[in-house]
């Protein structure tokens, strides 16, 4: 309604002022569910000219809400019904009667518009006319900045009092299975229960995603809010609306009661966009993260980080939006994954809050707490020893929320010591590859002591040892540590016995990579090991090129094969594809990569003027596989029939086949 009204306006062109006033129930709260709190931070960033209270249960029972209406930086009206109706539906309370009761509310100086509802008359607004005459009108209070949001209950974060706020993350389908199969089947009673399993364990509001490349995202969303709606348990709390899809953000923000968090916007598609993002988030009353994404892409250093986030601050607040309802996620990115750009990741983050929480006034500052682990996935001991750690540091930098596991998180005190001095190490100390070299290795031991406790509670067999290994077995094992030392001796040895170049790499080599798929698989290697040994390959490969050269001229087979590699346009991540890229390298591809938010147009140009031999197109983000799908058109359209990877979080094989 208030939405609607302010468009009547804008379309009439005439403004008028709008008044909200709420009726409480004996419960204390409104039909619909919210106390006068929540009620309140719900529709107070419409700006009324005044809110508060009609109707209800006679003046006498007003007080103590009226009371609550006091901290807000709005005008207070309250106009009361004349007493409760009689058994014959008639108001008893006489005009000097009803005044009486009102005379508390002028007294404390807690109104500033007073009149009657249900069962009052013209004598009754007489009356409480004269006596509101002979008392000051209230004064409006100026409120201290917090981030204010609400479900059925509101919340505070930000001011000093105010608790680290827990952001479920488990209503992602694409950040858990499970969630992605209840949705799959329908079956929304379980999906529901997974939300309230998430604030039984501590989360204050929970982060919902629907993005999949086979699902309707806008549907789903919709319906799952709606379903949550009427569990009080879980709408209690506030909801995060994470979506990459901004159509699907504004169908959600149509249908919550209360004043959500959007997740997310940025400057990635420019400033015009961003701003008509923000302008249409803050009008439907919603606080919005926004993520250090801009035109050239995710900031992953400190610098980029604070110049991508004071650009946003400053953009906003310029175009009117409360410092307040802005929070800012400096993106949590993976650590430990044996790339060296990478080494930085966590500690930059930890500075950028803090210089954010330092520069830019109001803003507060949240991250994906579980990206920062993922080179250790299948390994969830070290996957929340990491997380509760890199929290720890966080939050004393100023860090105000997380989307987090709630049901995971440890107390940092009671991690394993040597863990936590070789994680601590990999998040701000030493971050180098012997850190990380350290932390695997620990890692390593915990998922063999885990796994040995899972074959022994099901009676397995021990594993028998191997045979001794000959020189080949050697070569692949290089390949799986990801070790060189001596790789030329035996690859050439390699050669001598197989007798081409090419053989060692169908051979030993390729046997190796295919254990390392495997072990990843299984989670029992983890990111940096596959980058590893992915080098290993690469020397090993380096080391086989004259001999490949000379083999290829004479038997006549054609050059290497050339890939021509993007992230498509409208999306920025590329640590995936710099890694496919490592290994399409190592595997002796000719890899031109275009980088980020590249225009499909120039993608099948250049792969026409490359006479590649395949495109392959990255991406994260839900929409950017309609954008893959539509990159395959134009080569359809330019008659270029040569195959197409697809590759990313989200693509599956459903999405490649379809
Ligand atoms: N910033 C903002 N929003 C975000 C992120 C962010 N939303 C999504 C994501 N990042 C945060 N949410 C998750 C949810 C789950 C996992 C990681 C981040 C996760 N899941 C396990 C995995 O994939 O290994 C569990 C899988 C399963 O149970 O099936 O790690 O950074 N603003």
């Amino acid at each position: 309604a208030l939405v609607a009204a302010r468009r009547a306006m804008e379309a009439e062109g005439r403004k008028v002022d709008v008044v909200v006033s709420a009726t409480l129930t004996e419960s204390g709260r409104t039909l619909s569910g919210q106390t006068l709190e929540a009620f309140i931070e719900s529709v107070l960033c419409f700006h009324p000219l005044a809110i508060g209270l009609n109707c209800s249960f006679g003046a006498d029972m007003m007080l103590p809400f009226v009371e609550q209406l006091k901290k807000y930086d709005t005008h207070v009206i309250v106009y009361p019904n004349a007493g409760l109706p009689n058994e014959l539906g008639l108001y008893d309370e006489t005009p000097a009667l009803m005044a009486e009761h009102v005379r508390p509310m002028l007294e404390r100086g807690l109104l500033n518009i007073v009149g009657g509802c249900c069962g009052t008359t013209p004598e009754h607004i007489a009356e409480l006319a004269r006596m509101a005459s002979d008392y000051a009108p209230r004064k409006v209070p100026a409120r201290e900045p917090a981030l204010r949001l609400a479900g059925l209950e509101p919340l505070e974060i930000g001011r000093n009092d105010a608790p680290f706020m827990v952001v479920g993350e488990r209503c992602n389908v694409a950040g858990s299975r499970k969630f992605l199969r209840l949705i799959k089947e329908g079956d929304l009673d379980s999906a529901v229960r997974i939300a309230a399993q998430q604030i039984a364990a501590g989360a204050m509001a929970i982060d919902i995603n629907m993005d999949d490349a086979m699902l309707d995202a806008r549907q789903q969303m919709t319906s799952f809010l709606r379903r949550i709606a009427i569990e009080p348990e879980v709408t209690r709390v506030p909801v995060m609306i994470d979506s990459s899809n901004f159509e699907v953000i504004i169908d959600a923000l149509k249908c919550v009661q209360g004043k959500p968090i959007v997740n997310s916007i940025s400057l990635k598609e420019g400033e015009a966009k961003f701003l008509d993002h923000a302008r249409a988030i803050s009008d439907l009353g919603a606080a919005m993260v926004v993520m250090a994404f801009d035109e050239r892409g995710q900031a992953d250093t400190y610098e980029r980080r604070i110049e991508v986030c004071g650009r946003a601050y400053r953009l906003l607040t310029e175009a009117g939006i409360c410092p307040d309802d802005i929070i800012f996620d400096p993106n949590v990115l993976a650590v430990a994954t044996g790339i060296e750009e990478h080494a930085d990741y966590a500690l930059d983050f930890i500075r950028a809050t803090e210089w954010i929480k330092k520069n830019l006034p109001g803003a507060r500052v949240s991250g994906g707490l579980s990206n920062l682990s993922f080179s250790f996935r299948g390994n969830n001991p070290v996957r929340e020893a990491m997380h509760a750690i890199f929290l720890d540091h966080a939050i004393r930098a100023g860090l105000d929320m997380a989307i987090v596991n709630p049901s995971t998180m440890l107390d940092v005190d009671k991690i394993d010591p040597e863990l936590r001095s070789a994680i601590e190490d990999v998040l701000i100390g030493k971050r180098d590859a012997e850190a990380t070299d350290r932390l695997i290795a620990v890692a390593q031991r915990i998922a063999e002591e885990t796994a040995a406790k899972k074959a022994a509670a099901a009676g397995a067999p021990k594993p028998q040892p191997t045979a001794a290994p000959d020189d080949l077995d050697s070569l692949a094992e290089m390949v799986i540590k990801g070790s060189t030392a001596g790789l030329e001796v035996l690859v050439n040895e390699a050669v001598v016995r197989l007798g081409s170049a090419m053989a060692v790499i169908d051979g030993p080599l390729m046997k190796g990579m295919n254990r390392v798929g495997e072990l990843f698989g299984k989670g029992i290697m983890f990111l940096p090991q596959v980058v590893k040994s992915a080098r290993t390959m690469k020397n090993a490969v380096a080391i086989l090129t004259p001999q490949l050269e000379a083999e290829k001229s004479s038997n006549g087979v054609s050059g290497t094969g050339k890939i021509v590699m993007a992230t498509v346009k409208g999306d920025v991540h590329d640590i995936g594809k710099n890694i496919v890229d490592v290994i399409m390298n190592c595997n002796g591809y000719d890899v031109i990569d275009l980088g980020v938010m590249v225009p499909g147009e120039e993608i099948v140009e250049r792969a026409v003027a490359e006479k590649a031999d395949f495109i392959g197109l990255s991406g994260l983000i839900t929409p950017s596989l309609d954008e893959m799908c539509r990159v395959a058109g134009l080569m359809e359209t330019r008659g270029l029939r040569i195959p197409l990877l697809i590759g990313g979080a989200t693509t599956s094989a459903m999405h490649t086949a379809v």
